[in-house]
Formats: C-alpha cells, sequence, structure tokens
C-alpha cells in the first residue's frame, strides 16, 4: 500500500497517519438561490443550516409501486449475478445495494432525469449537475445490516477525488421507513464540520467497504462530541418521500432485525463545476460504477 502524500491544495485532509482537528467547511450547503423554485427561501434556508430536507409525498403511491416492482425485477435478473454492480450482505449473501442503477433500469434513469429532481439539485448545487453514484438499496428484513456513523464526502473526497462538498444525495423510500427498520439517522448541521479519519487507505477498499466500512469512519470521540452538539435526527415516513442531504452530512442507519424491508433509491448529484480529480487519499480511482467519471450535464 502506497503512502499518499497530502496535496498542496487539498482543503479537506484525511486518511491521516494520527487524528487531525475537525475542519470547518468553508463552502456553502446551497449553493443556488429561492428564484425560480422549487425550493423557496424558507426551504433553502433550513438546508443551509441543517444540511437535509425531507419531502413527504415526493413520489406518488403508482410511481412507489412501479419502482418497487422494478427493484423485484433487478434483483431476481440472473444476468447481472456476479456483476461488480451488484453488492451483497456480508452475513446472508443477499442482495444489498446495485449500483450504477440508472444503466440497468432506464425506468430509474428517467427518474433522476425527472424535472422533480433536477431542478432541485441544480437549486441546490447552484449549477448545471450530473450522476456522481446512483444505487438501490434493499436493506432486506431480518438480516439487513446497517451502515457505521459516516460522511459520504469523506469518502468521496480521499477515494473519488471530489474536491468540495458541492453534492447532493436523493433518498427516495420505496418501503416505509419506521424508526425500527433501519431507517437512515442524520446529525443536523453536522454537514459544516469536516471530520478527518485516520488510517491510510487499503487498495481496492471498495471491495469490503460497500459491505461494512471501517476505513473513513470518524472516532467514537468525534461522534460523541457531535452527538451531543448537533442531535440525531432520524429519515422516518411512508414510502414514496424524498430525503435530500449534503454530502458531507454525519449519518448511519442501524441494522434491520424486522421483517419489514427498507429500500430505497440513492441518486447523488454533482456540481459540473466540482468534477472529480485524482482521489486526495488514496493511490488511485474507485471503479466508474461507483464514481462516474461521465460530467456531462444531466438533462
Ligand atoms: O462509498 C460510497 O460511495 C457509499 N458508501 C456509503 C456508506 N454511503 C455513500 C455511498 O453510497
Ligand atoms: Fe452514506
Amino acid at each position: 500500500m502506497t503512502a499518499v502524500a497530502q496535496r498542496a491544495h487539498d482543503l479537506y485532509p484525511t486518511r491521516l497517519t494520527e487524528a487531525g482537528a475537525p475542519v470547518q467547511r468553508n463552502h456553502p450547503t446551497v449553493w443556488g438561490t429561492a428564484e425560480g423554485g422549487p425550493f423557496d427561501d424558507t426551504a433553502l434556508q433550513a438546508h443551509e443550516e441543517r444540511g437535509f430536507s425531507i419531502l413527504q409525498d415526493f413520489i406518488t403511491a403508482e410511481e412507489v409501486k412501479g419502482y418497487r416492482a422494478e427493484l423485484d425485477r433487478l434483483v431476481n435478473d440472473q444476468s447481472i449475478t456476479g456483476d461488480e454492480r451488484v453488492v451483497t450482505e456480508k452475513a446472508s449473501g443477499e442482495v444489498r445495494s446495485i449500483f450504477e442503477v440508472t444503466s440497468l433500469s432506464p425506468m430509474i434513469d428517467a427518474l433522476s432525469r425527472d424535472p422533480r429532481l433536477l431542478d432541485r439539485a441544480r437549486q441546490l448545487l447552484g449549477s448545471e449537475v450530473y450522476l456522481h453514484q446512483t444505487r438501490v438499496n434493499y436493506m432486506p428484513g431480518f438480516k439487513g445490516a446497517g451502515f457505521y456513523w459516516h460522511s459520504d464526502f469523506e469518502t468521496w473526497h480521499a477515494e473519488d477525488g471530489m474536491p468540495a462538498p458541492r453534492a447532493v444525495s436523493c433518498s427516495i423510500a420505496l418501503t416505509p421507513n419506521f424508526p425500527y427498520n433501519g431507517g437512515l439517522m442524520v446529525m443536523p448541521g453536522s454537514h459544516k464540520e469536516f471530520i478527518p479519519s485516520v488510517g491510510a487507505t487499503p487498495d481496492n477498499n471498495h471491495a469490503s467497504s460497500l459491505k461494512e466500512q471501517k476505513i473513513g469512519v470518524p472516532s467514537t470521540e468525534a461522534i460523541t462530541d457531535m452527538a451531543h452538539r448537533y442531535g440525531i435526527e432520524q429519515f422516518t415516513g411512508p414510502a414514496g418521500s424524498a430525503l435530500w442531504f449534503d454530502s458531507n452530512i454525519m449519518h448511519g442507519s442501524g441494522n434491520n432485525i424486522t421483517p419489514f424491508p427498507r429500500s430505497n433509491i440513492f441518486l447523488v448529484f454533482n456540481s459540473v463545476e466540482n468534477a472529480l480529480v485524482e482521489p486526495f487519499g488514496a493511490s488511485r480511482p474507485r471503479p466508474e460504477h461507483i464514481a462516474s467519471r461521465d460530467f456531462t450535464p444531466l438533462a
């Protein structure tokens, strides 16, 4: 594993050899304005402060049914078994996620270009956007393993070469998000601090990190401090709701031991002005099905 020298203009150094202090975010959260909507001024201010927005009834019950059927089709599509885009659960081997899902599902590709998504992503990021990453998550009942606390941007900066936290994720619930079936938890306002992690990135880290992330996660001291300062809120709500959250917000989810699966469509929009460069904390970039390098503006 080659040591990776920190680059001079790296505003968010991470994967350090010893603990580093939190770095204050020196980038906006909301880059656009309320002019023209769809988010109004109040909504944008709340998003700027909290780092996330929950929209109920983002898609209709009819659409939820359609995407649920699409996810069932995908997970039973023998032709993608063993495909590198399919990530299985560590313990049970069940499908946990399918990446680059817009290339496997014209239906989800169309959703990513729907004005309800594109207009919001462009407004939050203040520019044209492209898809950095797409995935569908299955979080099966009984055996769905959660995701430990992390900042997505920490990984996307270190391993994908994303320069600034000018990306936003949209998670659309296809099953009800109860407090008890592995619902996503966020720390409101935590996106304003960048928590460097300790530990160099192993080669080919994504082979294990997408099942269980060990490298790049904050220390328990940092999590404890942030949980006390920011608190924890949970994304609960009926199928069809959407959670828009900043790339750097601290979030995680618990295991799902209930019979109720938690599946969602997860689309990450990045600003075309924040295109990926060389990784800031890894010896080489992750594969394109995890971090796209096609920066063509989405239309
Ligand atoms: O490494 C990644 O890109 C993925 N890992 C997690 C836990 N969340 C963001 C992203 O999908
Ligand atoms: Fe994440």
